[in-house]
């Protein structure tokens, strides 16, 4: 009778740390998965803005999101270029047109780097670095 309350109370402990084992390990996952916002600026779309992709370049860790929001008055695209200098595992993206007003999020999951414009107004340009 001693032994089995032992047993029960072994196993329950094992649950509870096991569970908060686990919590850690997605708390952790958590914090080194980034977010980060780049705006395109009112006005992107004139060549004589100098203000397009806000920041224009962006470095982040592996598992980020970025979040391209349009915040001029017509519509652009986030497009990577053709031959990305590193580009482990992630494939050129292209966001489409993105209306005014509207965001596009794109994941990254491995070590890369591109540089991306915008297919209607080819002078604005950006760059991802993910480490
Ligand atoms: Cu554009």
């Amino acid at each position: 009778m001693r032994n089995l309350l032992f047993l029960s109370l072994f196993l329950i402990v094992s649950i509870i740390l096991s569970s908060a084992i686990n919590f850690n390990y997605n708390l952790y996952l958590n914090v080194f998965a980034q977010e980060s916002e780049v705006s395109i600026a009112p006005g992107a779309g004139d060549p004589n803005n100098i203000e397009t992709f806000v920041p224009p370049q962006i470095s982040l860790s592996s598992r980020s999101t970025i979040s391209w929001t349009n915040g001029d008055s017509i519509t652009h695209t986030v497009t990577a270029a053709r031959n990305p200098e590193i580009a482990n595992g992630e494939a050129p993206f292209d966001s489409g047109p993105i209306s005014p007003g509207y965001t596009w999020d794109k994941t990254f999951n491995s070590p890369a780097q591109f540089d991306y414009h915008c297919l209607i107004h080819p002078f604005m340009t950006g760059k991802v670095v993910i480490n």
